[in-house]
């Protein structure tokens, strides 16, 4: 069954849920907020609705109920790759049903379909300072192509919230397939001598994505690998949260990315894998060149603490382990680069950050999350220019928070309007006024 066709059984079955809950539960109470988590950035309340992904602290990341073993060994796979099809876990997330072989081959052909970038979208690229962050490249792209939303259309000639999914559906799957030509195009305009490779709309979203940034293979499996590990966590992650609440306001699925873009850019959040690259060369380029030994990686954490930086890659707000999507990086590079140097520097630091943090006595999370792990695997294959890591990250994040799109519309989410206090009033609350 075509996606779209499948995705509309799955909205009718679910529509009556929310209704009854609404009408019938409406009152119930799901929890409290404490004045610690009302200062503390919300951590921990429970005030967002997805069934796209959950994420357990101890367990991590489940997609559509699958942990993400689960998922790698269910999804249909190109012949020979170890990683599935992307087109395949769009499918899965948007349906929570695994494609059959004809769904998944309709999908493919689906976003082949769309992979065209529009023109003007490259040559504002190439007008822009060519030092500019390639994020800051990425996000104007993606907001760029608003002109082109259906959705955007659909409510300029009579908004109807029934169907409100089925352009939001028509954008999310146009960005999905044109992100990874604006993500390449990027990566060769700065770095590769400005000599592109045009997209290959015979391939699979993988594929095209490693043949583009002219890479050989396994990076078509990287990529896909990349893509699915990245493409959700959640809703309150600061990218999923951001998209969602510039969606509530019907803003359309073009300027609601862009802005989820936007909050994966900060050193917190996406850029960490960034920023995990750029603090372990510091230490090579501290030891002219040489791979550090234990005791000197010790110091170097310590003097990063002690000058009141984080750790980048290490701890998270929800995770209370090792991020699963770590260790499936680790695997990987078990099984395929086990003597890359930089690898080897990674797996010490796995060694020794956990109990140093815990010394430290501030994270909560001593563990490793997913950004410790993925910018080694891009500099094994030659992509060494880490400040373009947090592209990748959101090329595949834009699969998840587009889903959720589409959803949010398809349930009739409202616009989200939390309520502020003052500090006078928490004092009051607190009984200290
Ligand atoms: N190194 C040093 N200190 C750390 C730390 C780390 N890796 N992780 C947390 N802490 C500190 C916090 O800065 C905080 O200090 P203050 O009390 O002085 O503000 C304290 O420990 C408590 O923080 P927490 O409750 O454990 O963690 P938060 O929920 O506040 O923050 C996160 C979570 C991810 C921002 C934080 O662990 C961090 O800054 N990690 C490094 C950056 C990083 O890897 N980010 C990527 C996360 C995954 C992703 O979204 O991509």
């Amino acid at each position: 069954m075509l996606l779209k066709e499948k995705l509309a059984i799955k909205i009718e079955e679910h529509r009556p849920r929310i209704t009854r809950l609404l009408k019938e539960h409406g009152d119930t109470k799901v929890g409290e907020v404490t004045i610690e988590q009302l200062i503390g950035g919300a951590r921990g309340v429970k005030m967002l609705l997805t069934d796209i992904s959950y994420l357990d602290p101890m367990e991590g990341i489940r997609f559509r109920g699958k942990t993400i073993p689960e998922v790698f060994a269910a999804l249909p796979k190109p012949e020979g790759a170890d990683y599935p099809y992307v087109e395949a876990f769009w499918f899965f997330l948007l349906t929570g049903e695994v494609p059959t072989a004809e769904e998944t081959e309709e999908t493919i052909k689906a976003f082949q379909g769309r992979t065209c970038v529009p023109q003007y979208v490259f040559d504002l690229l190439r007008a822009m300072p060519i030092d500019a962050h390639p994020m800051t490249m990425f996000s104007t792209a993606i907001l760029a192509m608003q002109r082109e939303s259906k959705f955007a259309q659909f409510y300029q000639e009579g908004y109807n919230r029934m169907t409100a999914w089925e352009p939001a559906l028509e954008d999310a799957m146009n960005l999905v397939a044109r992100l990874p030509t604006i993500a390449a195009y990027i990566y060769r305009m700065k770095y590769r001598s400005d000599i592109h490779r045009s997209c290959n709309p015979g391939m699979d979203l993988g594929s095209n994505f490693a043949y583009m940034m002219g890479i050989d293979a396994p990076y078509d499996d990287v990529a896909r690998m990349y893509f699915i590990l990245h493409s959700d966590h959640e809703s309150g992650n600061v990218s999923a949260h951001t998209t969602h609440l510039v969606g509530s306001a019907l803003s359309d699925p073009y300027y609601a990315l862009s802005a989820g873009i936007n909050g994966l850019a900060g050193p917190l959040h996406g850029l960490a894998n960034q920023e995990t690259l750029r603090w372990v060369q510091n230490v090579f380029m501290r030891l002219g060149g040489k791979v550090p030994t234990k005791e000197e990686l010790r110091n170097f954490i310590w003097e990063t603490l002690n000058s009141g930086q984080v750790v980048p890659g290490y701890g998270h707000a929800v995770l209370r382990r090792t991020d699963p999507r770590y260790s499936q990086q680790r695997d990987y590079c078990l099984k395929h680069m086990p003597n890359d140097e930089l690898f080897q520097v990674t797996s010490m630091l796995y060694e020794i950050v956990p109990e140093i943090l815990r010394e430290h006595g501030k994270a909560k999370n001593p563990w490793p999350n997913v950004d410790a792990q993925s910018g080694v695997i891009q500099w094994h294959y030659g992509v060494t220019e880490y400040d373009f890591y947090t592209v990748l990250f959101g090329v595949g994040r834009a699969i998840g928070v587009l889903a959720n799109y589409v959803w949010a519309r398809a349930l009739g989410m409202s616009l989200e309007r939390p309520k502020s206090l003052t500090t006078a009033m928490l004092e009051d609350i607190a009984g200290i006024s």
